[in-house]
């Protein structure tokens, strides 16, 4: 028995037999997106999972626990400050020794998931290496999310629109492929840029058809030293930004939150924030319409994933 992991009784019960079980984080919900369409996404990406026939099972810190399966009540608790501080993979040992809340960032969500034996995680965009900004007074610094760290390590596929637009992406995807992680392209040839289905930027293969994906993640994992896979897909095409558009936002968010000095966790969330202010709402139609579309393809992964493990059987 796992004492510091939580599962409800459907994610547990989905687990001990072999269903599909997808993990979604809590980052995206109490950092990610504003109030109230927050709850919605939070709720409409676990819908998307259940469509596609599995289980869905979001993380966070909640009373001392690794939780793998939130309620409604959970996710709203979270979406609250301070209950929902955001929690990377570093601060999953000290929030569970203190008894701290936390919304489970990428890093922290491929960890609990692996931990209870999840193998698949859809969300919106990942972390990488950000640009380089002129951050506080101390001048330009290096700003690169511990997603990528985690994902080098941790075997659990992630399915995300790519990496955020705000990235420096070129520099993200050298240092994904110095960590080792497969950046796959399911059904697109360019490494999408979250609000855009272009960056310019090749993922390192496209696989089009999803049991052929599935076959390269076992094939990964089945290899030593193997950890975490990005699967990449681009946002939905009727929604989908221009790459210049986008770039624009970005201009202007990065330049705000040089101005207002903002660094560190909350960077992220501040230039998100500016970017759908300034759009009039647009990133964010974008930002919920791709999350869930890649909750809907991590559930079809599990599926499909699970039906392999099946038939080895
Ligand atoms: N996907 C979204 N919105 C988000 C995130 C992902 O559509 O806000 C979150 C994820 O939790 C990711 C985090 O791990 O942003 C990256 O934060 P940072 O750059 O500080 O590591
Ligand atoms: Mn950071």
């Amino acid at each position: 028995m796992n004492e510091k992991l939580l599962l409800t009784d459907e994610v547990a019960a989905a687990l001990a037999d072999g269903q599909a079980v997808a993990a979604l984080e809590s980052s995206i919900v109490a950092q990610g997106l504003p109030e109230p369409d927050n709850l919605e996404v939070g709720q409409a990406m676990q819908d998307a999972v259940r469509r596609q026939g599995a289980i869905p099972a979001m993380t966070a810190v909640l009373d001392g626990r690794l939780r793998v399966g939130l309620t409604a009540e959970n996710m709203a608790r979270l979406a609250a400050a301070p209950d929902g501080q955001k929690c990377g993979a570093r601060d999953l040992g000290p929030a569970l020794a203190l008894s701290l809340p936390g919304a489970t960032t990428v890093s922290a969500t491929v960890t609990i998931a692996a931990e209870a034996g999840i193998s698949v995680f859809g969300t919106g965009g990942i972390g990488g290496v950000h640009r380089v900004t002129a951050a506080a007074k101390g001048g330009a610094r290096a700003d690169i999310s511990a997603d990528l760290l985690a994902m080098s390590r941790v075997p659990v596929a992630v399915v995300s629109s790519g990496a955020k637009s705000l990235l420096d992406l070129p520099t993200t995807l050298e240092a994904l492929e110095a960590l080792g992680v497969p950046v796959l392209g399911y059904c697109s040839d360019d490494f999408p840029a979250f609000y855009s289905g272009e960056s310019g930027l090749s993922v390192s293969y496209r696989i089009d058809d999803l049991t052929v994906l599935a076959q390269a993640l076992r094939a990964h994992w089945s290899l030593p030293g193997s950890g975490g896979i990005l699967v990449c897909n681009p946002p939905p095409a009727d929604i989908a930004m221009g790459r210049d558009e986008v770039e624009a936002l970005v201009q202007d968010a990065t330049a705000a939150a040089n101005a207002a000095e903002i660094s560190g966790g909350a960077l992220t969330p501040f230039i998100l924030s500016h970017m759908r202010r300034a759009s009039n709402n647009q990133t964010l139609r974008v930002n919920t319409a791709l999350a869930v579309a890649n909750a809907a393809l991590a559930g079809r992964l599990a599926v499909k994933l699970a039906a392999l493990s099946v038939s080895e059987r």
